[in-house]
C-alpha cells in the first residue's frame, strides 16, 4: 500500500470507529451547556432599551435569547430547549407566524396585552402560563399601559437537530378572532371534569391559559406540611387534561413552592431544565458552581448535572417556574436518576 490507509478511508468517506469511542460512547452524559443564571435587574433595562430603538416592524419579535456559554451557535440555553425574554409596547403588534416548534409564555410583569393562537385571543397576566403548540398560529397585541414583559420558553433547539423545523408568515399581519376570548381556558376550567363533545385530542394540551388565580389556588389547597419532592419542594405539573400528562409533548410545565428555609436534596437526572423565579431568593448549587436567583431571574440546569435547591428565606416562599425535556426522554427511554 503506498497511501496512508487512514487518508483513504477519508477519501472514502468512512472512519476508524476505535479513534472515536471515548467520545461517541462517554461513560456518562456530559452536557455542551453549562450552569448559568440570566439576572432580570440587569437585562430589563435592555430590554427597555430595545423597546425605544427597535419597531415590532423591524424586529419579527422583540426578545432577549437567554444564551448559554456553552451552546452559542446555533444559540440555546441547554441543549434541548430555549429561553428568552419579550417586550411588547402599549399600541404594537407582533405579526402572525407559526412553526413546528413548540413554544409557552411565561408572563413576567405588565398589564393589557393578549396573544391569538389558532383564532383564539388569550389574555395576559402576570404568572400566567400561555401555551402556542407546534404549528399553531399566534400573534401578539398590546392594548394597555406600560410595557408588557414576559418569559418565551421554546423546543426549537431539539426540533432544529431533528431537522424537523418549518416556519410560516400568515400573510396577513393579525389574525381575526374566530372563537369567544379566553375560551379554552373557561371551557377546560376544572381539571377534573373535562368536556367530552369534542374528540378527545391528543399530544398537546387544548388550554390556552393556565392563569395564575388558578396557580395560587392549587397551592392554598395543599397543606403546608405536605410533604412535597424532597428535590423540588410542592411541585405541580401543568397537566394536558386529554392525557394527564405534560402540556406539549417536548416539553413538561412546572410550578413548585420552597418553603421558607427549604433545603432540598442534591439530585441529577438526564432531562435539561429551565428554571424562572416568580419570587424568592435562593440558590442552586448545579455541577459545584452556586447560583444565587432572586425574583424574575432564569437559570438553567444542564442534563445530568447534579442539583440542589435552597430558599435563602427563613419567612418566605420561593416560586419556581421550570421546563423540562423529560417527556422526551421517558418516551426514548432514556430518562435516569441518580441522587446519592
Ligand atoms: C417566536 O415565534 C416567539 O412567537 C418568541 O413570540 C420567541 C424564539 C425563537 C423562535 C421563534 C413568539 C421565539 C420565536
Amino acid at each position: 500500500m503506498t497511501t496512508d490507509p487512514y487518508q483513504a478511508i477519508k477519501e472514502l468517506g468512512a472512519a476508524p470507529l476505535w479513534q472515536y469511542y471515548g467520545n461517541l460512547f462517554p461513560v456518562e452524559p456530559q452536557s455542551a451547556a453549562v450552569p448559568y443564571v440570566w439576572r432580570y435587574q440587569d437585562l430589563r433595562p435592555y430590554m427597555l432599551h430595545f423597546a425605544e430603538v427597535l419597531s415590532l416592524q423591524e424586529a419579527e419579535r422583540r426578545v432577549l435569547m437567554l444564551v448559554n456559554p456553552g451552546l452559542q451557535e446555533p444559540p440555546a440555553t441547554v441543549n434541548s430547549l430555549y429561553a428568552g425574554i419579550q417586550i411588547i409596547l402599549p399600541g404594537e403588534t407582533a405579526q402572525a407566524h407559526r412553526h413546528t416548534a413548540s413554544a409557552f409564555r411565561f408572563i413576567i410583569e405588565g398589564q393589557g396585552a393578549y396573544t391569538t393562537v389558532n383564532g383564539e385571543r388569550v389574555d395576559m397576566h402576570p404568572g400566567d402560563l400561555l401555551l402556542t403548540p407546534g404549528w399553531h398560529w399566534h400573534d401578539h397585541s398590546h392594548d394597555g399601559a406600560g410595557p408588557m414583559m414576559w418569559l418565551d420558553g421554546l423546543d426549537y433547539p431539539l426540533v432544529n437537530k431533528l431537522e424537523a423545523g418549518f416556519f410560516e408568515l400568515l400573510g396577513q399581519r393579525m389574525q381575526g378572532s374566530t372563537v369567544p376570548d379566553n375560551f379554552s381556558s373557561r371551557k377546560f376550567i376544572h381539571g377534573r371534569l373535562s368536556p367530552r363533545w369534542d374528540a378527545p385530542g391528543g399530544a398537546h394540551s387544548p388550554i390556552g391559559n393556565y392563569p395564575w388565580k388558578e396557580t395560587e389556588q392549587a397551592f392554598s389547597g395543599i397543606a403546608d406540611d405536605a410533604e412535597g419532592s424532597h428535590t423540588e419542594g410542592i411541585i405541580l405539573e401543568y397537566t394536558n387534561p386529554w392525557t394527564g400528562g405534560s402540556v406539549m409533548p417536548t416539553m413538561s410545565c412546572r410550578i413548585s413552592r420552597l418553603r421558607p428555609g427549604f433545603r432540598g436534596f442534591a439530585h441529577q437526572h438526564t432531562a435539561s431544565t429551565i428554571y424562572h423565579v416568580v419570587r424568592g431568593q435562593g440558590e442552586s448549587i448545579v455541577d459545584g458552581d452556586r447560583l444565587t436567583w432572586a425574583e424574575h431571574d432564569t437559570f438553567c440546569v444542564p442534563g445530568w448535572a447534579r442539583y440542589e435547591h435552597t430558599n435563602l428565606s427563613m419567612s418566605q416562599d420561593a416560586i419556581l417556574f421550570s421546563y423540562t425535556d423529560e417527556p422526551v426522554m421517558r418516551a426514548l427511554g432514556l430518562y435516569r436518576v441518580a441522587s446519592n
